[in-house]
């Protein structure tokens, strides 16, 4: 009989969360043959990066494994044999009880969020016992250096990358409605929060580009468009108010912004893959940009008393190892500005030196992706760790 897991996950906000435990259920099961359960307490968010999701059902078949919409009692729900808690999410009263009552009680994990900060390497794999029930949780941290959980990764991922020739690209255009590529045109992609980023300086320097330069950015919300900050500052910086919409082509100078659909989440690597530059946010789109291998630019998730400039400085120090100090600056320089730590809160002053690095960040980038490799996937690391708990 198939190990049986759980994953319970709580949508915080946007998508990481969801995105993050979807991704991991999906691997569990097709890759290490587990029979997943994923409960989820926000379907609606789910059905944005998998549209296949029924937004009404308690309970469906997905991609081989069970999602549940997490609002049940749990009453008369029988623990699994291995439960993933993900992001420090608090389980039901009621499954903690009934695990605790069961002979030979589950492996519980929490899967917390990533950072790449010293102290992560000393808190990966640490046991807390509950106050009061025979049960034991591990906190299980993914990473970027040895002694860490590593980083989620498919397996077909890479192969993937690697056969995403030009043939598959233009597939790829063509299904977006995107052009094929103009001769020295380069394809940025732009994934980030709405509040904080100085996206109209960008946008300036972007049209003042020297070579032709086409955005494209998903929106998440394309029936409520003008609800999106971001979408006010691309109206206010093309002067474009009435027009927009999902597949609105706005021009300035050098410049062309795609406003596009928020992709399927396997659609948005290809994205990433065929892009030269990627914006991205968060966690996962984070950490599939880094498979991506391209120069990547990181809005990292605002935290109250600025905890996460620690975080974005942790992962600079460890990404720009073995850089020139002038590429490691250009990369340091665009990425504050980006997340508004510029002293003159400009960002366009950055742009040209980041550029001028593509070439040597995209070999950065395949370095960097082999060294990640070498840690083993996220999902993998799970199951070893859970099967020696057995
Ligand atoms: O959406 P995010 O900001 O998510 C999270 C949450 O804010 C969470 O609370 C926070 O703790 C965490 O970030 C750090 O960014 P993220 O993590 O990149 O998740 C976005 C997901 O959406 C990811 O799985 C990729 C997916 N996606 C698509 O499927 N299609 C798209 O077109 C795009 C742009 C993203």
């Amino acid at each position: 009989m198939k190990q049986r897991w759980d994953i319970f996950c709580s949508v915080v906000d946007n998508f990481g969360d969801v995105g993050i435990c979807w991704r991991l259920a999906r691997q569990l099961t097709h890759e290490h043959e587990l029979a997943v359960r994923l409960w989820v307490d926000d379907l609606a968010s789910l059905a944005r990066i998998a549209p296949d999701a029924d937004l009404a059902s308690a309970q469906q078949w997905l991609q081989g494994f069970e999602v549940c919409h997490w609002r049940q009692s749990f009453v008369g729900v029988e623990p699994a044999d291995v439960v993933i808690e993900a992001f420090a999410c608090e389980l039901p009263g009621a499954y903690i009880a009934a695990m605790a009552a069961l002979p030979q009680p589950p492996v519980w994990i929490n899967l917390e969020y990533l950072s790449a900060e010293n102290w992560v390497t000393g808190c990966h794999r640490l046991p807390s016992p509950h106050p009061r029930l025979p049960l034991l949780k591990h906190f299980f941290f993914p990473g970027f250096v040895p002694g860490t959980g590593g980083l989620l990764r498919e397996q077909w991922l890479l192969p993937a990358r690697n056969a995403f020739d030009d043939v598959a690209q233009l597939a790829f255009w063509q299904r977006l409605g995107v052009p094929a590529r103009r001769a020295g045109e380069l394809r940025i992609s732009l994934f980030c929060y709405d509040c904080c980023a100085p996206l109209g300086d960008l946008l300036t320097a972007w049209a003042a580009s020297t070579v032709p330069l086409c955005v494209l950015l998903p929106l998440p919300f394309p029936l409520r468009l003008r609800q999106q900050p971001i979408v006010d500052v691309i109206a206010d910086f093309f002067g474009d108010v009435n027009s927009l919409s999902v597949g609105a082509v706005l021009q300035s100078g050098q410049l062309t912004a795609r406003l596009i659909p928020f992709l399927e989440q396997g659609e948005y690597d290809k994205l990433l893959w065929a892009c030269d530059i990627n914006f991205v946010r968060g966690e996962d789109s984070f950490v599939r940009a880094q498979w991506a291998a391209r120069p990547f630019i990181w809005h990292i998730y605002p935290q109250a008393d600025n905890a996460h400039r620690v975080k974005l400085n942790a992962f600079l120090d460890l990404y720009t190892t073995g850089m020139p100090p002038d590429m490691a600056a250009a990369v340091r320089a665009l990425w504050y500005g980006w997340n508004g730590w510029n002293d003159d809160g400009q960002i366009g002053n950055t742009w040209p030196a980041f550029a001028a690095h593509q070439a040597a960040l995209t070999q950065h980038g395949e370095k960097w992706a082999g060294q990640l490799n070498r840690l083993g996937d996220l999902a993998s690391n799970l199951v070893q760790f859970s099967q020696n708990r057995i």
